[in-house]
């Protein structure tokens, strides 16, 4: 694949296929994770995570640890009935890290912040390891603008509260803006997963929008506080919908821009648990949840298997 300007996979065929990171990464000798709780000294990156293709995440530990199992049975890789799964990151005591052969599995918490400190360390992870393309992926819930809810919306770009395409970060106390773009043909080979003869529910690709809160910044209206009115949060998410945003979450702008920064392939692919038009509070049942929560991770299982066995 084309690779960004400056980047030429040739010139350093031992290295990983990021490019764009801190100049200064060599220099840390060793170089520590620390919310990973793993570093460079202690753990041989290229023999343990370089064979690593696909970095899937998703908001708890539970969910990610249950992808990983079904990913185990879904790529033949289930040695026994027996075999247990070790969190890696376990010593970090703040995300959960799953390996499944090529495939990680982690939790990312929620919002931009926290997705932000995993990506960091996974990305500087995929350069010590000397990965080759891998591809990131989150799965996750979301509220859907106009759609059904258990509908799977997979995101074309992520945008901000006020449609702009960028994550907005301060550093040293100047905002700097990175572009969202999220890769189009990897969205639509993930959407080429789902099959309608066997999943009743859509699988649709639109505009993603990610709010740093889950109340005011989505426009709800059962927050601790609201200062506008339901006429206003009427106005704004059919604005929202005129644009053709499908979806609102929170982690795609920093995962969109953090990505695509480092030159890695990444997509979102969310199932909407509501749909904002009508309402704000999720009252679905539990069970009915859990069964939605895996079509993500059934569309994402299907395509990894499709890239592993039949490319
Ligand atoms: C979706 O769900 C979480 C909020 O409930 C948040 O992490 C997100 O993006
Ligand atoms: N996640 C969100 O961020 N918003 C919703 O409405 C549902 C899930």
């Amino acid at each position: 694949r084309q690779m960004k300007d400056g980047c030429n996979k040739d010139e350093q065929p031992k290295e990983s296929t990021l490019c764009g990171l801190n100049p200064c990464l060599k220099c840390l000798q060793p170089d520590i994770l620390y919310h990973l709780g793993l570093d460079t000294e202690t753990t041989d990156f290229p023999k343990v995570f370089g064979d690593v293709r696909f970095v899937c995440m998703g908001g708890t530990p539970g969910r990610m640890e249950n992808f990983a199992y079904y990913l185990m049975q879904e790529i033949g890789l289930k040695i026994n009935a027996a075999t247990k799964l070790r969190d890696m990151a376990e010593a970090g005591k703040r995300f959960a890290l799953f390996k499944v052969g090529p495939v990680l599995c982690a939790s990312h918490g929620m919002g931009c912040p926290s997705i932000s400190i995993l990506l960091h360390e996974l990305i500087k992870m995929m350069h010590h390891a000397k990965c080759q393309d891998p591809v990131f992926i989150r799965i996750g819930t979301c509220g859907g603008i106009g759609v059904d809810p258990g509908t799977v919306v997979i995101s074309s770009e992520a945008v901000d509260g006020r449609l702009n395409p960028a994550h907005e970060i301060l550093v040293h106390g100047v905002s700097v803006q990175h572009a969202s773009q999220l890769d189009e043909g990897l969205a639509d080979d993930i959407k080429s997963c789902h099959d309608p003869s066997k999943d009743n529910y859509e699988t649709i690709i639109g505009r993603t929008m990610c709010t740093h809160d889950f109340y005011e910044g989505q426009s709800r209206l059962d927050g601790a506080f609201c200062e506008y009115t339901p006429e206003m949060k009427k106005t704004y998410l059919e604005e929202l919908q005129n644009q053709g945003v499908k979806n609102i979450e929170m982690e795609s702008l920093a995962l969109a821009a953090l990505t695509s920064r480092a030159n890695i392939r990444a997509a979102v692919v969310c199932v909407a648990i509501l749909n904002r038009l009508n309402g704000d509070q999720i009252k679905t049942p539990h069970e009915i949840l859990a069964k939605w929560e895996k079509r993500p991770q059934v569309l994402v299982a299907r395509y990894i298997r499709k890239v592993l066995y039949f490319h």
